[in-house]
C-alpha cells in the first residue's frame, strides 16, 4: 500500500485534517463498530434458532426472534446515529480543506500565478478536494469498521470451530496480495488520470475565457480536435484504468468465495458425522457472507485512499506552495509620507536567471507625474509592479518615502498605492460593488466622488439602474474605456499616495481618451503618479518623461529635452501610436 515516503507523508498530513475532530470520529468508530457487533451478536443467535429448531425446542424461538429483532433495532440506530455524527463531520472536513486551498490560493503571489495554468489549479480546488473529501470523511470509520468487523467474526469462528475457522481464514493471505497488488498498479496510473483531467480542463477553460481570438480566428475546430485529443488521453487512461478494476475488483469479491465453497463441503460433512450442530453450520456461512463485504470493502478501501492521497499530493503541492511574496518578520505598516519612490540599483527578472530590468537608479519625486514610456516589452510593467510589490526586485531596493517596501506590510503598502492594469478586471456585481472593493466601508458619496474624479458617472448614470447595474458576466457589458474608468474610480477610492496607471488609454478612442484624462487630471492632484503611456496626449499630462529601453533606464525629461536628444522617443514618435494620435489631436 506504501509505496513512497513522500506518499506516506501525504497520507499522514490528509489524516491531520481529521484531528479537530476526534471527539466525533471517536464516537463514529465506537457506533460503527458497535452496529457491527450487534449484526455480529445477529448473526450467532440466527444459528441458534436452527439448533432450537434442530432439536425442537420451539418455546426458544419466541425468545430468539425478540433478541434478533432487539439486535436490529440496535444496530438501526447506532448506524442512524453514525450517519449524522460522520456525515456532518465528512461537510465540516470538506470545508476545512477547502478553506486552506483558497485561503492559499488568495495569499500566492504573482509569481505562481505566472507560472501556472488557471485550469490546473482550478482542477485542484475542485476534483482533487472531492477526490479527498470522501475518504477523510468517511474513510476511516469505515477502515475501522471493516477491521472491527473482520476481527469480530474472525473471532467468534475460532471459538465455533477452529478447523474450519482456519479454512475460510486461509484465504486471506491471497486477498491482501490481491489488494496490494491492486492499489499498487493504480494509484500511478490514477495520478495520470487526474493529470490529464487539469488538462482538459485548461483547455476548456482557456477556450471559453478566450472565446473572442478562437472566434474571430475561426479557429473552433482546431480547438476542438485539441480538447479531444487531450479528452481522448483521459479516456485512454481511464479505460486502462476501469480494466484494473474490472479485473481486480470481482477477483477481490470471488476470493472469499472459494473459502465458502471450502466450508460448505468440509462443515457439511462434520454436520453429516455430527461433529458439527445445524446451528454452527448456519452460523458458518452466515458468518463467512458478513465477510465478504468487509473483506472487498478493505480492498476497495485501499483504492479509495490512493486515489485519495494521489489527489491530496497535488492539493499538497499548493498548500506548500511558498509565499514569495509576504510580510517579512517585523514588518511595519508604512509611515506616513508624501509618496517618493526609489529605485536604486535595481536588478530584476521574472525568472532571476533572465533579468528584464538592469541595474535602474530612478528617483521619482512625490506628488509629481512622470510617463514611462519605452518599447513593447522594454520592462514598463514590470517596472511599475515592483512598486506594490507585486514581485520582488533580485538586487538592490524599492523604497517609498524612504522605507524600503520589503519592510513594510503589504497590506500598508498597498492600500497606498491605485494600479490600474492594462486590461482591468471587473468583477460580476455592481458598479458601486466594484467601485468600492478596495474599501468594502466606503460611502455611497466616496463611490460617486472617485466616479466623478474618473470621469465615470456620466455614464454610470445612464445606465439601466445606475450605480447598482450588475456588469460582467451577470450583467450587462461595458465598452473598453467604461471599464479602464471604472478601474480608475476603484483605484482612487482609496485615495492612494501613489497612482500606477498601465497604458490606462491605450484601448479608447481619442473623444474617450480625452475625458479620461481630464478625469486623469483631478485625480492625480497630490499625488505621485506613473502613466505607463504610448499616446502623446496622455505623456502631456506628465511633469516628466523616463524613457526605458531593453530593461534600462535610457533617458530622462521633459517632451522638450527628448524630441531633441533620445532616439528612443523620438522613434516611438515617429511610428507608433504617438504620431497617429498626435495628428488626431492637431486634425
Ligand atoms: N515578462 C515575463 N513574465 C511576465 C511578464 C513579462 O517574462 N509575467 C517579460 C516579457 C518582456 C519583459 O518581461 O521581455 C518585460 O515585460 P513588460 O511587461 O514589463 O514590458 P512592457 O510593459 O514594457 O511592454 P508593453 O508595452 O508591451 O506592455
Ligand atoms: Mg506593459
Amino acid at each position: 500500500m506504501v509505496e513512497t515516503p513522500r506518499y506516506r507523508t501525504t497520507f499522514v498530513r490528509l489524516i491531520g485534517f481529521l484531528r479537530p475532530y476526534k471527539l466525533s470520529m471517536g464516537i463514529s468508530i465506537v457506533l460503527a463498530v458497535g452496529s457491527q457487533a450487534a449484526g455480529i451478536a445477529g448473526t450467532f443467535l440466527a444459528g441458534s434458532v436452527a439448533d432450537a429448531l434442530h432439536h425442537r425446542e420451539h418455546h426458544l424461538l419466541p425468545w430468539l426472534v425478540a433478541a434478533i429483532l432487539a439486535l436490529g433495532v440496535v444496530r438501526a440506530a447506532t448506524m442512524a446515529g453514525r450517519r449524522l455524527i460522520a456525515g456532518k463531520q465528512a461537510l465540516a472536513v470538506e470545508l476545512d480543506m477547502r478553506t486552506a486551498v483558497y485561503a492559499k490560493l488568495v495569499r500566492l503571489s504573482f509569481g505562481f500565478y505566472d507560472r501556472h495554468q488557471t485550469g490546473q489549479l482550478m482542477s485542484r480546488a475542485t476534483v482533487d478536494l472531492q477526490g479527498v473529501r470522501f475518504f477523510l470523511g468517511y474513510g476511516l470509520i469505515f477502515f475501522f469498521q471493516h477491521i472491527f468487523t473482520i476481527a469480530g467474526v474472525a473471532l467468534v469462528v475460532f471459538f465455533i470451530d477452529w478447523k474450519l475457522a482456519l479454512i475460510s481464514i486461509a484465504i486471506s493471505p491471497a486477498l491482501i496480495a490481491v489488494a496490494y497488488r491492486y492499489s499498487h498498479v493504480s494509484h500511478p496510473l490514477l495520478r495520470d488520470v487526474q493529470q490529464k483531467m487539469a488538462d482538459v480542463a485548461t483547455v476548456a477553460e482557456e477556450n471559453i475565457v478566450g472565446v473572442h481570438v478562437v472566434k474571430s480566428f475561426a479557429q473552433e475546430g482546431a480547438e476542438q480536435t485539441k480538447f479531444e485529443h487531450r479528452s481522448e488521453a483521459v479516456f485512454g487512461l481511464s479505460v486502462k484504468a476501469n480494466r484494473q478494476r474490472a479485473f481486480y475488483v470481482p477477483m477481490l469479491s470471488f476470493l472469499p468465495l472459494l473459502a465458502q465453497a471450502a466450508i460448505l463441503v468440509v462443515g457439511g460433512r462434520m454436520v453429516a458425522h455430527g461433529s458439527l450442530s445445524v446451528g454452527s453450520f448456519v452460523r458458518f456461512n452466515l458468518f463467512l457472507a458478513m465477510l465478504v463485504m468487509p473483506l472487498r470493502s478493505l480492498g476497495m478501501w485501499i483504492g479509495q485512499a490512493q486515489r485519495a492521497t494521489a489527489s491530496g499530493e497535488r492539493i499538497f503541492q499548493v498548500i506548500d506552495e511558498p509565499e514569495e511574496i509576504s510580510d517579512t518578520p517585523g514588518a511595519h505598516d508604512l509611515p506616513a509620507g508624501s509618496g517618493r519612490i526609489a529605485f536604486e540599483s535595481v536588478t530584476f527578472g521574472y525568472d532571476a536567471a533572465r533579468p528584464v530590468l538592469h541595474d535602474i537608479d530612478l528617483e521619482l519625486e512625490a506628488g509629481k507625474v512622470v510617463a514611462l514610456i519605452g518599447h513593447t516589452g522594454a520592462g514598463k510593467t514590470s517596472l511599475a509592479s515592483l512598486i506594490p510589490r507585486f514581485y520582488d526586485v533580485q538586487h538592490g531596493s524599492v523604497s517609498i518615502d524612504g522605507v524600503d517596501v520589503r519592510e513594510v506590510t503589504l497590506a500598508s503598502l498597498r492600500r497606498e498605492i491605485g494600479v490600474i492594469a492594462q486590461d482591468p478586471f471587473l468583477f460580476s456585481a455592481t458598479v458601486r460593488e466594484n467601485i468600492a472593493f478596495g474599501r468594502p466601508d466606503a460611502t455611497d458619496e466616496d463611490v460617486v466622488r472617485a466616479a466623478h474624479l474618473a470621469q465615470a458617472s456620466e455614464f454610470i448614470e445612464t445606465l439601466p439602474e445606475g450605480y447598482d447595474t450588475v456588469i460582467g458576466e451577470r450583467g450587462i457589458t461595458l465598452s473598453g474605456g467604461q471599464r479602464q474608468r471604472v478601474a480608475i474610480a476603484r483605484a482612487l477610492v482609496v485615495d492612494p499616495r501613489i497612482l500606477i496607471l498601465d497604458d490606462a488609454t491605450a484601448s479608447v478612442d481619442a473623444t474617450t481618451e480625452a475625458k479620461i484624462r481630464e478625469g486623469l487630471r483631478e485625480a492625480m492632484r497630490d499625488r505621485t503618479t506613473i502613466i505607463i503611456a504610448h499616446r502623446l496626449s496622455t505623456i502631456a499630462l506628465a511633469d516628466e518623461i523616463v524613457v526605458l529601453d531593453d530593461g534600462r533606464v535610457v533617458a530622462r525629461g521633459t517632451q522638450e529635452d527628448l524630441a531633441e536628444s533620445n532616439d528612443v522617443y523620438r522613434e516611438i514618435h515617429e511610428h507608433g501610436m504617438l504620431e497617429r494620435v498626435f495628428t488626431e489631436e492637431v486634425a
